[in-house]
């Protein structure tokens, strides 16, 4: 390490003391940062990565990170048993998960984003399908594509509906339906999180030379839309700032709704508040204190 010696100044920082105990106390520094914290303190620098794995370790890890599914934990473990690329994984599906294996089958697919027009294609193909189950849904197009990226990751669709009601059970249904098209050709997740149900699978539009594509979506109920469409727009960047404005005026913001009123003591939440009306995205931003910024504004 070129910093490091043994009488070296390093500890310049008056922020930053040289106990370990008050790394780790620091708000949201958990044991491994707080170690890294303390090997820099110690030595003046942190070691690479690199210099401790060797590059064909380290470009493994990089490569299976990559399998959707699949985190830093699982990529690591595949390193240390061996396998090095994508086959070696594959020839052993007793350490696959069903997820990981539709990651691997679709590797190079999902890792290619989209033009925003074929976004808009999935979003119609969505929207034509769910207007069969039930008239009147609101059906759109989120995350990148409504921040008016010129390419997406995948295709985040929102769904809701104005009386109130007749959300319940269309993802169910459209899952169903879409299956039987043809266009949806893997399923990744189904789960609910409160009123929200959501679905991540993969889907492919049809006709010659189209790719499996990522495809999301979240159901939610109409009281909730401002709030979900807020969360799903994002970028996720952009939402932790949010929030964190949020908590800084006794409110709390979350993909359902803000609250106000919020007693905290410390970490713990004493009071969590009442929700505030939220008809609109506008509105948040206007509880909030905040000048609107529109969808494409909103990256940082
Ligand atoms: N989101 C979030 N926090 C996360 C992940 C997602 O708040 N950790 C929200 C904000 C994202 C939205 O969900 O904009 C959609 O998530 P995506 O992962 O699909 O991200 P994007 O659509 O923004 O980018 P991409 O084009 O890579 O899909
Ligand atoms: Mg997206
Ligand atoms: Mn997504």
């Amino acid at each position: 390490c070129a910093m490091s010696s043994k009488h070296g100044s390093v500890n310049h920082n008056p922020h930053i003391t040289d106990k370990l105990e008050e790394a780790a106390a620091l708000p949201s520094i958990g044991q491994q940062i707080a170690d890294k914290i303390w090997e820099i303190v110690q030595s003046g620098c942190l070691r690479r990565l690199d210099e401790v794995m060797s590059g064909d370790k380290m470009a493994a890890i990089n490569l299976f990170n990559d399998v959707w599914g699949a985190g830093p934990g699982t990529a690591e473990r595949w390193v240390q048993q061996g396998f090095r690329t994508l086959d070696d994984v594959r020839a052993h599906p007793d350490q696959i998960t069903k997820q990981q294996a539709i990651g691997l089958n679709h590797f190079e697919d999902f890792l290619d984003r989209m033009p925003r027009s074929e976004a808009a294609e999935i979003e119609n193909m969505v929207q034509t399908s769910a207007l069969a189950i039930a008239k009147g849904l609101i059906v759109q197009a989120c995350g990148s594509y409504r921040r008016g990226k010129p390419t997406c990751g995948d295709t985040d669709v929102l769904i809701t509906h104005p009386d109130g009601s007749s959300h319940v059970g269309v993802l169910h249904q459209l899952v169903l339906d879409l299956h039987q098209s043809g266009f949806i050709t893997d399923d990744l997740v189904t789960a609910t999180d409160g009123t929200h149900r959501k679905y991540l699978g993969a889907c492919k539009l049809p006709g010659e030379n189209r790719k499996h594509r990522r495809i999301d979506i979240i159901v939610v109920p109409y009281t909730e839309y401002a709030c979900a469409l807020l969360y799903f727009t994002g970028s996720a960047h952009f939402n932790r700032s949010m929030r964190l404005l949020a908590i800084k005026k006794g409110m709390t913001l979350s993909e359902h709704r803000l609250n106000a009123g919020v007693i905290r003591k410390g970490k713990e939440k004493l009071s969590k508040g009442q929700p505030l009306s939220t008809p609109t995205e506008e509105s948040v931003f206007e509880h909030l204190g905040l000048p609107y910024r529109p969808p494409e504004e909103r990256d940082h």
